[in-house]
């Protein structure tokens, strides 16, 4: 069974814990993966010279373009017939990646769901409506084992198909939801038609994540769909979902530390940052047998810290995510994340979670154009104050960029729906 004490131990007794982890981890990647024994060679070190948990600023990064590189299982640490399950990444931005686990990291991977779970409010009493998508992605597969292994009841419903979502949430009083905010926030689009009111519901916590999202979207969520909203942070290069999760404090995602080893790097030197500067987050895996990772740079935003949570646990705390290095827009020299538009609309009363930033380039400059829809009421009942409110829009947009940009209101329902990751941004000065 899952074990929590380990998330309430000393700070002493984790690094005692970590640093053996650390050490049984170097030496598995030494002697099983040619890519990183190569590395290391490099680097002239061996699993012997990591003496203290610092040693690892003397480890080499892992990246993306390595895990393409040695496509399709080049990175595995195990031989293929001890691999029992493949995930995959899309592929949607170059060479898909591929991830194996052994049996053991089944196990360890479902023990991290169960505690995501745990701490997002659930017991063994609930009933889960998972709508991530299972298959390759390891979003719905990841909490389907948590479930399971926390004796709760799994409805696998995976994304997609909303109506029956909501019907199922009905019929089957649904009290803990797991999909990505933009889906919940559909789900609630949908709800809302079919005249189901989720006050009427059981629901009480949803478990979201796999995204960027603010806490003015969390607001939204909680607000639409009755209950209390949880973000969960995870990559499946590392593991899936459950490398990270809020507790009830949300007050950053306490990082699963008995399993991962968080640094947050300048992204251009690649050294290490001090706790609390924000920069890019990268992961050591200490307790994964099919596919160990070394350092591996996460292009993920965020900062780290190590104040005491009221919940007890003592692993430290993510921020949420502000975005990845590579979402980052520079618009005419000023560097943007979706995440950060994001927080001002929410901020706007009346303004709907439907927006997409499209990105242009005319004679030379960027444009960014942020499209906003209407709400159906405010399209009926205020076509006249419609050109005040998007130069209200576009007026606190610019204070908070300090650049200029367009705001276009689009007619509601324009904007596609996501059962899945949104897509907030289309560049088109790229094509
Ligand atoms: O998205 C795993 C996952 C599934 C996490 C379900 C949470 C819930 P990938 O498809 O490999 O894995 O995408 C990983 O998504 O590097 C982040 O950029 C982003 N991401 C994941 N969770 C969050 C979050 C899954 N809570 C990439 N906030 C990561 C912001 C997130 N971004």
């Amino acid at each position: 069974m899952y074990s929590p004490d380990v998330e309430s131990m000393s700070r002493e007794k984790l690094a005692e814990l970590q640093l053996e982890r650390l050490k049984e981890t170097v030496k598995l990647c030494e002697e099983m993966v040619p890519f990183y024994r190569k590395k290391l060679r490099e680097k002239g070190i061996t699993w012997k010279d990591i003496k203290s948990l610092e040693d690892i600023e003397l480890l080499p990064f892992t990246t993306k373009d390595d895990l393409r590189e040695n496509y399709p299982f080049g990175m595995f640490a195990v031989p293929v017939r001890d691999i029992v399950r493949i995930h995959a990444s899309s592929g949607t931005t170059g060479q898909p990646t591929v991830v194996g686990y052994t049996s053991r990291d089944i196990e360890t991977w479902s023990e991290l769901m169960a505690r995501s779970l745990v701490a997002g409010m659930a017991d063994k009493s609930d009933i889960i409506q998972i709508a991530y998508g299972y298959g390759l992605f390891t979003g719905g597969l990841g909490f389907h084992y948590g479930v399971e292994r926390l004796g709760a009841s799994a409805i696998p419903v995976s994304g997609g198909n909303t109506k029956r979502q909501i019907r199922l949430m009905v019929d089957l009083g649904t009290t803990v939801l797991c999909c990505t905010p933009s889906y919940a926030i559909f789900m609630a689009e949908t709800a809302e038609e079919m005249g189901v009111d989720f006050k009427e519901l059981k629901l009480k916590s949803g478990i979201f994540g796999a995204e960027p999202w603010s806490d003015r979207m969390r607001d939204k969520v909680e607000r639409l769909l009755n209950l209390s909203a949880f973000d969960v942070y995870g990559l499946s290069e590392v593991m899936g979902p459950g490398v990270s999760i809020e507790c009830e404090n949300k007050e950053g995602l306490h990082i699963f530390e008995d399993a991962f080893l968080p640094e947050v790097i300048d992204p251009g030197s690649c050294e290490d940052l001090p706790l609390g500067e924000q920069g890019e987050l990268v992961f050591t895996t200490i307790n994964k047998k099919g596919m160990p990772l070394i350092r591996y740079r996460t292009r993920d935003i965020t900062s780290l810290e190590d104040s005491p949570c009221p919940c007890g646990r003592t692993h430290l705390r993510m921020r949420r995510v502000r975005g990845r290095t590579d979402d980052m827009l520079i618009i005419r020299g000023v560097n943007v994340f979706p995440s950060q538009i994001e927080s001002v609309l929410m901020q706007i009363e009346d303004v709907s979670p439907h927006y997409q930033l499209i990105v242009d380039r005319e004679a030379g400059l960027d444009i960014l154009d942020v499209q906003v829809e209407v709400s159906e009421d405010m399209f009926s009942d205020r076509i006249r104050g419609l050109e005040q409110w998007q130069e209200l829009i576009q007026a606190e947009i610019e204070s908070y960029l300090g650049l200029g940009v367009k705001v276009t209101l689009v007619e509601p329902r324009t904007i596609a729906r996501s059962e899945g990751k949104a897509v907030r941004v289309v560049d088109n000065r790229e094509i």
